[in-house]
């Protein structure tokens, strides 16, 4: 076993009954074996980014202290996924989906590897995955980036203003 960490989670749906679905992840994640839940934020409503024609998200984040090694974790978070009746459509990138469990950090892990990228390529720029994450850890430092959760939000492109 390896020494406890933390771990930042996002999960997102957009398919299905949204809340229940990810209630259940909660369960899941803190029901992980050496895995307990210290931090969640609320569920936000986000625009959907990818192909058009899905359904509006609903995101959030967890920290997950844990002594799972990093692949056991991907590995156990896949499962989860597929509990909640994930089918992953060939070809079809950032689809819709009944339950999303993305890694964006453990500890601060810095891995590229087949299969495992840590922390998770394109959390520093993704609005739905900073704002949950902001609300429960703010201080949590981008372990590539040396940047803060908070500054990164801070960072985010301005909407742009309505036109009159
Ligand atoms: N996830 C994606 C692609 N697009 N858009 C929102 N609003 N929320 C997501 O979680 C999301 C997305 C790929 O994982
Ligand atoms: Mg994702
Ligand atoms: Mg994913």
């Amino acid at each position: 076993m390896t020494p406890p960490v933390d771990a930042a989670i996002a999960l997102g749906s957009n398919l299905g009954d949204r809340e229940a679905i990810l209630e259940s992840a909660l369960v899941a994640l803190d029901g992980l074996p050496d895995s307990s839940l210290t931090r969640v934020s609320r569920w936000h409503e986000t625009d959907p980014e990818g192909p058009p024609g899905q359904g509006p998200y609903l995101n959030g984040a967890v920290i997950l202290r844990t002594a799972l090694p990093a692949r056991r974790l991907l590995a156990a978070l896949l499962a989860i996924e597929r509990s909640q009746g994930r089918v992953r459509e060939h070809g079809l990138r950032n689809g819709p989906r009944t339950l999303d469990l993305d890694l964006l950090t453990y500890g601060d892990l810095i891995c590229s590897e087949p299969g495992m990228e840590i922390p998770h390529p394109r959390f520093a720029e993704r609005e739905f995955v900073l704002r949950p994450l902001a609300e429960i850890a703010p201080e949590l430092e981008h372990p590539r980036l040396r940047l803060s959760v908070d500054l990164l939000v801070r960072r985010l492109p301005r909407p742009e203003p309505a036109s009159r």
